[in-house]
């Protein structure tokens, strides 16, 4: 059962994240408010030689009211006391594009095809998450094996998003008029 209490979330166990790094592909987003990255979003996290956790991305973005482009994204990993939960800073290869420090959460991941993040980055006075995203990702850029997609949707339920993701897709047209 689940409170959503931000409080409350479990991540995963024993986070390895070695086994994390390569390319992931987002196949679901729950956006934030003022999202930012749409479609084409596909992540690559590595560990460095001192052991940090550091990503980029790209994905389709609009900004400036309907200027559409592909994203550049650079993300890096501050650790915490729990190995599945970090602080990211994010930032854009451009100075316009998003950038800031957020949580990351790694719920569940079996490594080889699906992963369930999550992000609050604001919690109600009554310990809910006001303002959050999360993304599935998949190893696999055609989505999830029918055999992950149960479990995705009971941690989609217990960190209280069920029913507020979208779709993200991927139509091939990869970043080469990129910023
Ligand atoms: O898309 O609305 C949104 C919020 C996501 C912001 C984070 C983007 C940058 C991430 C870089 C590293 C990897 C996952």
């Amino acid at each position: 059962a689940q409170d959503c209490q931000v409080s409350n979330i479990q991540v995963m166990q024993n986070f390895d994240r070695s086994r994390y790094t390569g390319r992931w592909y987002a196949v679901a987003k729950k956006d934030p408010v003022g999202l930012f990255l749409l479609d084409n979003v596909v992540a690559q996290f590595s560990v460095d030689g001192s052991g940090k956790m550091t990503a980029t991305a790209q994905g389709r973005v609009i900004i400036l009211n309907n200027w559409e482009m592909c994203a550049n994204m650079f993300g890096t990993f501050e650790d915490t006391p729990d190995p599945a939960k970090f602080k990211m800073r994010y930032w854009g290869a451009a100075a316009y594009l998003q950038s800031g420090n957020d949580d990351h959460w790694v719920i569940d991941t079996d490594y080889d095809n699906y992963a369930i993040h999550y992000s609050c980055r604001e919690v109600d006075l009554d310990g809910t998450c006001l303002d959050g995203y999360s993304f599935i990702f998949s190893r696999h850029p055609t989505g999830l094996r029918p055999e992950d997609q149960k479990i995705v949707t009971d941690k989609k339920k217990e960190i209280c998003f069920l029913g507020k993701y979208r779709r993200v897709s991927h139509t091939g047209k990869r970043c080469h008029k990129s910023i």
